[in-house]
């Protein structure tokens, strides 16, 4: 049984990792403060996993958190995920998005923890709009705004405390991922999350553009599966992207989906957002050279999603 912390455990990804760590049978503390995390995400682990409502840039607490915990395995996935707000607030969700993770490695170095592994959560934003087609973990990097200019130096600390002091750690770049339990809230969020939800209320979708923008959408359950991976069966201080290897259009998403809910999602057609990106994919030759193989396809994984909204 491993000792794990997951920062920003109450949150989409987190939650669903701390359920996937708990089935295994580790002991599991989570750290989040609720921000973007919800209680009701990790309510049916409550009684078996400990859970600190606080946030990961109080150096105190977090020290004292880990010099106590004796974690074989810390999943930093603590963050302002919203690029908007850092945009709107960029000295604060430098504070959450880099600083508390520079300040994490640093205390694991000077205090010796024993960990057996660090994995931090960065991002495909970092990737921009530089051109490179599809995307490996080499390719040229372009981070356009706060949140990703601190994903990607938080990202590249990480590594580099493997290499410079052996620390072992291990950083990966989420691609769209999505599932239940995606805070559909924010016009930033993720955009089948807003589907979901226009779906199931029967209110107007807002489409940016023509819809054939494409995206490398990865399911939440394969998501969770590649980490643990990552983290348990790794031993490189490197990076990589976690997504399916797809590329898919939007508009053929949402026929898919309409599909699977039987009704028609009512369309709002608006010019396309500043700054969105035309097409992304993933290369996961990286990622499958590990041994791991995304088991969702999307429409798998949209049915899984229909069928959790139709349920709760
Ligand atoms: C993702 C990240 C974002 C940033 C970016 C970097 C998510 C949720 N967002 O943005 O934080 O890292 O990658 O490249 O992971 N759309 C609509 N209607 C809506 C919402 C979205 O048409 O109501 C479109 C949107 O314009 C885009 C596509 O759907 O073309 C996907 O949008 P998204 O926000 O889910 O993801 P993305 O890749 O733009």
């Amino acid at each position: 049984m491993a000792k794990v912390l997951v920062t920003g455990g109450a949150g989409f990804i987190g939650s669903f990792l701390a359920h996937k760590l708990v089935a295994n049978g580790d002991q599991v503390v989570i750290v989040d403060d609720l921000s973007m995390g919800k209680l009701e995400n990790i309510a049916d682990i409550k009684d078996q996993v400990t859970f600190y409502e606080h946030t990961v840039c109080d150096e105190n607490f977090m020290h004292n958190l880990l010099n106590q915990g004796k974690f074989d395995y810390i999943y930093y996935l603590a963050a302002v995920s919203s690029v908007a707000d850092s945009v709107a607030r960029p000295w604060y969700t430098h504070q959450v998005n880099q600083e508390s993770v520079v300040n994490t490695l640093e205390f694991i170095r000077t205090h010796h923890l024993p960990i057996k592994k660090l994995l931090f959560s960065s991002s495909a934003a970092v990737y921009g709009n530089a051109a490179d087609f599809p995307k490996t973990e080499d390719s040229h990097v372009d981070p356009l705004t706060p949140y990703a200019i601190d994903k990607y130096a938080a990202e590249r600390y990480t590594v580099d405390y493997g290499h410079l002091y052996g620390v072992p750690t291990v950083a990966v770049r989420f691609f769209n991922v999505y599932g239940p339990r995606q805070n559909p809230d924010s016009e930033y969020s993720g955009v089948l999350s807003i589907v979901t939800k226009c779906l199931k209320n029967k209110q107007p979708f807002t489409l940016y553009g023509d819809g054939r923008q494409t995206r490398d959408y990865v399911y939440v359950e394969d998501v969770v599966d590649a980490l643990i991976k990552i983290a348990t069966e790794t031993n490189e201080p490197t990076v990589y992207n976690i997504a399916n290897g797809n590329e898919q259009a939007l508009i053929d998403v949402i026929h898919t989906y309409e599909d699977i809910a039987g009704m028609k999602l009512d369309i709002v057609q608006r010019e396309a957002r500043k700054g969105d990106i035309q097409k992304s994919k993933a290369d996961v030759s990286k990622l499958k050279s590990i041994g791991f193989e995304p088991k969702w396809s999307l429409h798998d994984g949209l049915m899984n999603y229909w069928k959790y909204y139709s349920k709760h």
